[in-house]
């Protein structure tokens, strides 16, 4: 497959997303998958909600960060590498390793983006500081709860954290929002301003959907995440700081990686 990165680049750049097609094995996806399905099913049986405003249905899950759930495609893909190296220049790092998963019967949340502008007041938007990767492990639509994303969005001034309804009426006249659709092995990129939402999984199985972020180098840093010892090659790239470090105690990854 060939990817035309200058296009990639102009087109996250403008719309504030770019989701491209079989970047990832969908043998690792299929294996990551069936790990962690069984522990979304306990996760939601306990009602353990997470991610934005801990809606009904919505769980922040993190995958296992042992072998032989760790997977090079995943954690340290080149395309993605490129694209961030593209946008958010050398020695970007990725501090986020977790997933949401959108169970059955879940509510919608409130539209949001994940990070504010850094300098809220400007009269224009500065470029991209950080990107979420987001890596589907199953094919998603509008029946298993799709995310809802709002194109151009990221350039939208004076937004809060969570959309004002009044704002986003206005917007959908001009500029619609449009449903993440994904084939498993696809992956979504996008502007951490972007406005976005969890949408109700009316479907009888869960909708796992892993997520990375990826920050300008300069961007103050949080702790470093674990990963165990013996995932160094299917991590490691020097294209891209990690900012983790690599263990021999057991790692609990149902527990906040940023608190690991
Ligand atoms: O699961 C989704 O589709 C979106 C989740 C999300 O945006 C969040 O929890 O912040």
């Amino acid at each position: 497959m060939k990817i035309d990165f200058c296009e990639e680049k102009e087109k996250l750049l403008l719309d504030g997303f770019i989701i491209i097609e079989n970047l990832v094995s969908k043998e690792h996806v299929d294996f990551l998958h069936e790990k962690m399905l069984g522990e979304s099913w306990e996760m939601m049986k306990e009602k353990k909600w997470g991610g934005v405003r801990s809606c009904h249905g919505h769980i922040q899950q993190n995958p296992p960060r042992y072998a032989p759930y760790v997977f090079r495609d995943i954690v340290s893909n080149p395309v993605v590498i490129n694209i961030s190296k593209l946008i958010l220049g050398e020695n970007f790092y990725n501090d986020f390793y977790s997933a949401n998963t959108n169970c059955p019967e879940s509510i919608m949340q409130p539209l949001h983006s994940d990070c504010m502008p850094l300098w809220p007041g400007n009269v224009i938007q500065h470029p991209p500081v950080s990107l979420v990767i987001n890596i589907p492990l199953v094919d998603t639509d509008e029946i298993n709860g799709s995310m809802e994303i709002w194109p151009g969005s990221h350039l939208v001034l004076g937004a809060q954290k969570y959309v004002d309804e009044k704002i986003f009426m206005e917007r959908k006249k001009t500029a619609p929002p449009m449903r993440a659709n994904m084939k498993k092995g696809s992956i979504l990129i996008r502007d951490t301003r972007l406005w976005h939402r969890g949408m109700p999984n009316t479907s009888t199985t869960p909708r796992p959907m892993l997520a990375m972020m990826h920050h300008i180098h300069w961007l103050k840093r949080g702790k470093k995440l674990a990963f165990a010892a013996g995932c160094e090659s299917d991590i490691l790239d020097n294209q891209i700081d990690h900012h983790i470090y690599f263990t021999h105690e057991p790692i609990d990854h149902s527990i906040d990686p940023t608190q690991n």
